[in-house]
């Protein structure tokens, strides 16, 4: 199995080189923000919890996003692997997620980060504004708390991951097959490692 946790703050390209990685190497996408905005569109009552929080910028309680992200696991057990999308965005849920793993034997093999500066996610959230159709793109302030949130409560997830020796970061600016080689030839180094072991 090859775990991968796809990290970056918001709107550093983690859904867009999600769905390359899955091809690539068959693994199972899991993204947080996907389910929560399906739920939405459903009108389920996650979904009504979760806009609450969405739409001004702040995470989802711990509690909820843990329960569901098993439940999502918990639907292919027999899956290569996963990539992490979006999760986890707390300590608690790094936790979480690590325990959940052990009890099935499995474990992240590595979080993988991308870094892209401030003014280039505003931009690129600005634009996916006009054809999203994502309250929490649309509004400048909303932004600025979604990246206020993630240096907050979500970059400590960084570290907890490389106290572990399971931390790789990539430059996240530039072409998105740019990106995907630069993402591919750590992942490939994750692989071989594993198969060596
Ligand atoms: P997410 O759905 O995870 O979305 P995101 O972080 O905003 O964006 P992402 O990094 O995936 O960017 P994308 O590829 O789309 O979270 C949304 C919300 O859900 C959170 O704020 C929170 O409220 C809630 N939530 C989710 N998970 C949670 C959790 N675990 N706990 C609690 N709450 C949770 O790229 C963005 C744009 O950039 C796109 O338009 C793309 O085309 C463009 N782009 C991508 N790569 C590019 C490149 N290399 N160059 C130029 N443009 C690029």
């Amino acid at each position: 199995m090859l775990n991968v946790i796809l990290f970056g703050p918001p709107g550093s390209g983690k859904g867009t080189q999600s769905k390359k990685l899955i091809d690539k190497y068959q693994l199972v996408h899991l993204s947080t923000g996907d389910i929560f905005r399906q739920n939405i569109k459903d009108n389920t009552e996650l979904g009504q919890l979760a806009k609450n929080y969405m739409s001004k910028g702040l995470l989802v309680p711990d509690e909820v996003t843990i329960k569901m992200l098993e439940a999502e696991v918990n639907k292919t057990p027999n899956a290569n692997g996963f990539i992490f999308d979006g999760f986890p965005r707390t300590i608690l849920q790094s936790e979480a997620l690590d325990s959940f793993l052990a009890s099935k034997n499995a474990e992240i093999n590595v979080l993988l980060a991308m870094s892209v500066d401030e003014d280039e996610l505003r931009s690129r959230l600005k634009e996916r504004a006009i054809i999203s159709n994502r309250p929490d793109d649309a509004n400048p302030e909303i932004i600025q708390k979604r990246i206020d949130v993630y240096k907050n409560e979500t970059l400590p997830v960084m570290n907890y991951y490389s106290n572990k020796n399971k931390f790789a970061s990539v430059n996240g600016v530039g072409p998105i097959d740019e990106v995907f080689a630069r993402l591919c030839e750590v992942l490939d180094e994750v692989h071989a490692q594993k198969n060596l072991n």
